[in-house]
């Protein structure tokens, strides 16, 4: 993999095609485009990813898929559009095809990151599980697939928004609960719980999950919204870091802008804060921070979103705590590594 990467440095886009064709079983080198970091991961430590996002429902999801693409230690087999149709109305979008619209800011990332190997699947354009199986999206197929592989490197499954894609692959194929672990960035602090942006783009999609016998680590509202930045931080850290930092860096200025006048009177956004709340999802899997979770029993998730006991429930692993700075500071070294002028 390292090797790939030099030849990505150094000899540009036809010795990276040539590559490409002559070693196809090797070209799953998670290593993003741009100039490779100075130091490989072990090969037995590296992990398969696949990435549900909402990613045009604000502007962060960005953020944590470029991070995501930018480690080592991901091979990221695909991200999934999903959809953010309950909320869309909340920013004055309700004629938005929200799924197309992650979808198409999907395309736009891993074609600014020149990472366009990495396949992009469209997930269920709203948040209701099909009558039959055979009829999941493409998003929630793919998991499905990659799930069923046989591939010793273990498999996460990121959720950045509602559960819906995965949701709906549990239901169609319940054997891959056993062959892989789900992180949801979502749901309220535990025990009360109660409404959160996530969570109420597909609560019964999130039952699904929390009634089935998969692993998932739970990061919610109290823990993410730590992931705290200041429009200055991100001035400094991440606009100058290339094609990519302003690509970044423009389209959270402008959703910005946007929000605050669509929504006015509101007090959100802030005026120059904003939170990575997505982030988490990629640096627990570099450190999963063994001291910041509790195991509590799985909740049914009650009409009005609070938790409620669940019959024969078994434990999830719920974080109280993340480390921001560790998960920033690698994000922004990670980016200016790979993009910046001076590295
Ligand atoms: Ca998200």
């Amino acid at each position: 993999m390292l090797i790939n990467s030099l030849f990505l440095a150094r000899n540009g886009r036809l010795i990276a095609l040539l590559w490409l064709l002559v070693a196809p079983g090797l070209q799953a080198d998670a290593a993003a485009a741009g100039k490779a970091l100075p130091f490989t991961p072990d090969a037995d430590k590296q992990i398969r990813v696949m990435i549900s996002s909402d990613a045009k429902n604000e502007a962060d999801d960005d953020f944590a898929i470029a991070h995501a693409l930018l480690t080592p230690t991901f091979d990221v087999r695909g991200l999934i559009a999903a959809q953010y149709a309950r909320t869309a109305p909340m920013m004055k979008r309700q004629d938005e095809q929200t799924m197309e619209e992650s979808y198409q800011e999907l395309k736009r990332l891993t074609a600014v990151m020149d990472h366009s190997r990495t396949p992009v699947y469209r997930g269920a354009a709203l948040n209701s599980l099909p009558a039959r199986p055979a009829a999941i999206s493409e998003g929630a197929r793919a998991i499905v697939s990659e799930g069923m592989r046989d591939d010793k490197r273990p498999l996460f499954i990121l959720v950045l928004g509602p559960a819906t894609d995965i949701a709906a692959a549990l239901r169609a194929e319940p054997e891959i609960a056993d062959r892989l672990t789900v992180i949801w960035i979502g749901g309220m602090p535990y025990p009360r719980g109660g409404w959160e942006y996530n969570l109420y783009n597909d609560p019964h999609a999130a039952n699904v999950l929390m009634s089935s016998s998969v692993p998932v680590w739970q990061v919610p509202h109290n823990v993410y919204m730590s992931m705290r930045v200041s429009l200055a931080e991100l001035a400094v850290r991440v606009k100058p870091q290339g094609a990519v930092g302003s690509y970044l860096w423009r389209q959270m200025i402008e959703f910005n802008q946007r929000a605050s006048k669509l929504i006015a009177g509101v007090p959100w956004p802030k005026s120059e804060v904003w939170i990575l709340g997505d982030n988490p999802a990629i640096s627990l899997l570099l450190d999963d921070e063994e001291y910041h979770y509790q195991m509590v029993n799985a909740p049914h998730i009650n009409d009005d979103l609070t938790y409620g006991p669940q019959a024969h429930a078994r434990q999830i692993r719920v974080y109280n705590a993340i480390d921001a700075r560790f998960t920033l500071e690698d994000f922004y070294a990670k980016l200016a590594l790979a993009f910046g002028k001076e590295n």
